[in-house]
């Protein structure tokens, strides 16, 4: 089905149709339209931002590109095309038709599934309400709107589910995620990664990278749900996700590219030197590299979990591409290995897969991670620079699951107190680090065809467009 763009809320799931559901929906339009003003990018409400807007579900073409005000962007309602006589692929349920209703005895576990993930999509708007002020171009600005208003998009999509199918308490749910904020102490977000600053824009690139591929994740298993609007709500969100995760990839390629440029010019190894000449060495990228992974690890739960089995054995949130696994897809008798904390040691120990899904998902995660790193790693290798990129062991710098309560070195050792605090400024950026960081990033570069000197040029513009192309314009 097209989107209908001529209704308030433009959506594919044939709204009018549904008078109280869209009655309740308009009702809630306001409210988000007040949160975005408020906690939503500063400033920039006049500007004319060159976005896409989804008009269509189709994998070709399913974008437009124009000028739009960010107010005025339609989020929207779009769920991807149903699959005819689509079956559970997974769990107890196993085989029977994909429900098109709440099951009873599964609702409350939904709907916190639901809320979790629609939760970190605000979250994440206000985490980089700030961000445009020292943007490094315009391409980066525009960007960044893009991001900003599809995460509001796909709060609009868990919303829609919430009304949908929950009622009363749906909708109450869906106010609540207007009334929790990024970082505040008495009504937080829900996960920790949520909680945090995205200070600048080295950070911003390390959130898209690293914790908007936990978005990918969770997406992909609750895309694999039993319960088919929540399937084909994730699906969608899936293609519009991609391009947050390229931001990732790209941005922090293009720092480390300038960084190796400045290396090469002054042809130096010295972080301070390569600070003095406005870039950003190499070991501090690594220490935000160690920061974000490691608070995107935390992400995907305890290792060991009775949650996650209960979500699987339900039907609920599968495997990263269930239907691609060979097994037998109820996981009750077989093991999967998970790294355990025994004593002082890390080891890794045969579990029930079942109760293991987390760590899967999260096994499933670090090797997408590690794609990245190697493609930084050959920009290095390109200058001839000896210097590479490392993800930290697993255990390091976690809040949850087994090793919450003990340090990890990068390389995986059981450390003392005493080492942690000697060596964690070496490890994770300090003060100074984050301060250095910031000191680049003071005003924002707006002349088009413009970048700041700490981050090389894209090789290419948005939608064909060249690079000193006006992506966003000023009124
Ligand atoms: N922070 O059994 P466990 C995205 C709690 S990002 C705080 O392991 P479970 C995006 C947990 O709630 C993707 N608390 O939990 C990216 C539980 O509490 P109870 C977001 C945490 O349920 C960028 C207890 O610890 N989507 O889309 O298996 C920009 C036991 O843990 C955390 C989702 O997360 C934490 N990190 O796993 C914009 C998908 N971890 O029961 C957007 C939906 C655990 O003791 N959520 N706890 O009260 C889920 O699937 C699961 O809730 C989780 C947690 C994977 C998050």
């Amino acid at each position: 089905m097209s989107i209908n763009y001529a209704e308030k809320i433009p959506n594919n799931v044939n709204l009018a149709n549904d008078r109280t559901l869209q009655r309740a929906l308009e009702h809630w339009q306001p409210h988000f339209l007040q949160w975005w003003h408020e906690m939503g990018p500063t400033d920039f409400e006049k500007a004319d931002v060159y976005l896409r807007t989804a008009v269509s579900v189709d994998a070709e073409g399913w974008a437009q590109y124009g000028a739009v005000h960010m107010p005025e962007y339609r989020w929207g309602i779009f769920l991807a095309d149903a699959v005819p006589d689509r079956k559970i692929d997974f769990g107890d349920n196993i085989g029977q038709p994909a429900w098109q209703q709440v099951p009873g005895e599964y609702r409350s576990t939904l709907r916190r599934l639901i809320v979790t993930q629609g939760d970190t999509e605000p979250a994440s708007v206000e985490q980089q309400r700030l961000l445009g002020h020292s943007c490094p171009s315009l391409y980066d600005l525009r960007n960044l709107f893009q991001v900003n208003v599809e995460e509001g998009r796909h709060l609009w999509a868990m919303v829609y589910l919430l009304h949908a199918y929950f009622g009363r308490d749906g909708r109450e749910e869906a106010e609540a995620m207007l009334e929790r904020h990024s970082g505040d102490p008495d009504k937080p977000r829900i996960l920790g990664a949520f909680n945090e600053k995205t200070p600048d824009w080295l950070s911003y690139y390390m959130f898209t990278f690293f914790t908007d591929r936990d978005g990918k994740y969770q997406l992909s298993s609750l895309a694999e749900s039993g319960f088919d609007p929540v399937a084909r709500t994730c699906r969608f969100m899936l293609t519009e996700e991609a391009h947050h995760m390229f931001i990732g990839t790209t941005g922090v390629m293009r720092v480390v590219t300038r960084t190796c440029e400045i290396m090469k010019e002054l042809a130096t190894d010295v972080p301070a030197k390569v600070r003095a000449a406005g870039g950003i060495d190499l070991p501090t990228l690594q220490k935000y590299i160690n920061f974000h992974y490691s608070v995107s690890l935390d992400l995907f739960g305890q290792e060991i979990s009775t949650n996650a089995a209960n979500y699987y054995t339900a039907g609920l949130k599968g495997r990263f591409e269930e239907t691609k696994i060979d097994d037998d897809h109820l996981l009750k008798n077989d093991t999967y290995k998970v790294t355990m904390l025994e004593e002082d040691k890390l080891v890794e120990a045969d579990q029930n897969a079942l109760l293991a899904v987390n760590e899967r998902l999260r096994d499933d995660y670090v090797a997408d991670c590690q794609i990245g790193i190697d493609r930084w790693n050959k920009v290095m290798k390109r200058y001839k620079i000896d210097f590479q990129f490392k993800l930290p062991h697993r255990g390091f710098h976690r809040a949850i699951g087994f090793c919450a309560d003990v340090k990890v070195s990068p390389d995986g050792r059981v450390i003392t107190e005493a080492e942690w605090t000697r060596k964690v400024n070496g490890w994770l950026p300090s003060e100074g680090d984050r301060a250095f960081v910031k000191s680049l990033m003071t005003k924002a570069v707006t002349e088009p065809g413009k970048f700041a000197n700490w981050v090389a040029p894209p090789g290419r513009g948005i939608d064909g467009k060249p690079l000193d192309f006006p992506y966003v314009r000023f009124n």
